[in-house]
């Protein structure tokens, strides 16, 4: 067997788990201190699927470890505001639409169905946006995987919406 014993005692390998928040102008900040007690203990950590388990509307971490337990992170953060998410149903052998970009009407940047983000890992096929204090009805712009554009209107928040293919409104290149 392996010596577990790193080369360099300055890098061991276990390692406190970080969380960092993304803020508004897309940098990210380390609140690890300001987590729960999830992020006191060290471990060899490896992969990590993200995830509502249990349909509160906040995500949820499962972080897998080298030579122990996988670890259930339930995020009970209170006042996370509200989201909009859906989940892409697309034709043919695709049918979760990977590789499918999803944005919000109005909003900058775009979310890809990509559920391989973390080794050996898949999270959920869920598009999650969250727009704080505003829970009004949403536009979704979907760019499906053979780059057929559609929309669909009238999203209300705080609900995971199933969005088939050819059931929402032809798009322009402009939305
Ligand atoms: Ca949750």
């Amino acid at each position: 067997m392996r010596s577990l014993e790193p080369r360099d005692p300055e890098q061991p390998y276990d390692q406190l788990d970080r969380l960092l928040r993304q803020g508004e102008d897309g940098r990210f900040t380390d609140i690890t201190t300001e987590a729960g007690a999830a992020f006191k203990t060290g471990g060899m950590a490896r992969g990590t699927a993200f995830g509502d388990l249990d349909g509160d509307g906040r995500i949820d971490v499962v972080v897998t470890n080298n030579r122990g337990r996988a670890r259930i992170l339930r995020n009970t953060i209170v006042g996370a505001g509200h989201s909009v998410a859906v989940r892409l149903e697309d034709h043919g052998a695709n049918r979760d639409a990977i590789g499918a970009a999803v944005w919000l009407d109005g909003a900058a940047g775009r979310h890809w169905v990509q559920p391989h983000s973390s080794y050996l890992s898949s999270s959920e096929f869920t598009v999650r946006f969250g727009v704080g204090e505003n829970a009004s009805s949403r536009t979704v712009h979907v760019i499906w995987p053979d780059g057929q554009r559609e929309s669909f209107d009238a999203l209300v928040a705080d609900r995971v919406h199933l969005l088939k293919r050819g059931t929402g409104r032809q798009a322009k290149e402009t939305d």
